[in-house]
């Protein structure tokens, strides 16, 4: 049992390992944007915007793509009789009209698959009342991303010139004197 344990406590640890910023590894990167809890439809509150930026979390566009971006709205109904329902408008165009917030302790927050509409990192989102009253009480915006390989930094190729050490110069020039002398030497041998 405590063998088992162990091996699953090791392929966890490997698997976090692998996990990390390998090239090409997915990563998890999120933004939240939780302003305060919000009440809609009293107070004259009506209509809300915000941005997500997933470039303050680690998402570089110019080094990652999106895999998969899911966008987390919660709302809570304030427990009247009353239906509740939003308008959300996401990124430029995509609208979701009349949706209905469900009631609970802890209701079930929307859930909207958005990476098309993530430009450089940031999503758009707008909410406006269109009945009842509610809390926004929270915005979350989860990424995974695959980021490509960093390829190793090479400088231009320096051309290189063989300079002879000072030892080098003297050495050559020895044996350039001997072989002379050697020759000299062996002229003057030679019966004329
Ligand atoms: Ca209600
Ligand atoms: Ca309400």
């Amino acid at each position: 049992m405590r063998v088992r344990r162990l091996a699953v406590s090791l392929l966890g640890a490997f698997l976090t390992a692998g996990s990390g910023n390998a090239s090409g590894s997915p990563l998890t990167v999120e933004h939240t944007s939780n302003p305060g809890d919000l009440l809609f439809g009293r107070e004259a509150l009506q209509s809300i915007s915000f941005t997500h930026d997933l470039t303050g979390s680690g998402f570089s566009p110019a080094t990652d793509t999106l895999t998969t971006a899911t966008l987390w709205l919660w709302f809570q109904d304030d427990r009247d009789p009353a239906a509740e329902k939003v308008d959300i408008l996401l990124g430029d165009s995509w609208f979701h009209n009349n949706e209905t917030i469900r009631s609970g302790a802890a209701p079930t927050p929307f859930a909207f698959a958005v990476a098309p509409l993530i430009a450089n990192g940031t999503l758009h989102v707008s909410l406006t009342r269109q009945n009842g009253t509610f809390y926004f009480t929270g915005s979350r915006l989860t990424a995974e991303i695959t980021r490509l390989p960093i390829a190793p930094t090479t400088g231009p190729a320096v051309p290189v010139s063989v300079v002879p050490e000072p030892t080098s110069l003297v050495l050559l020039g020895t044996g350039v004197v001997a072989t002379g002398l050697r020759k000299r030497s062996a002229q003057r041998r030679r019966p004329s």
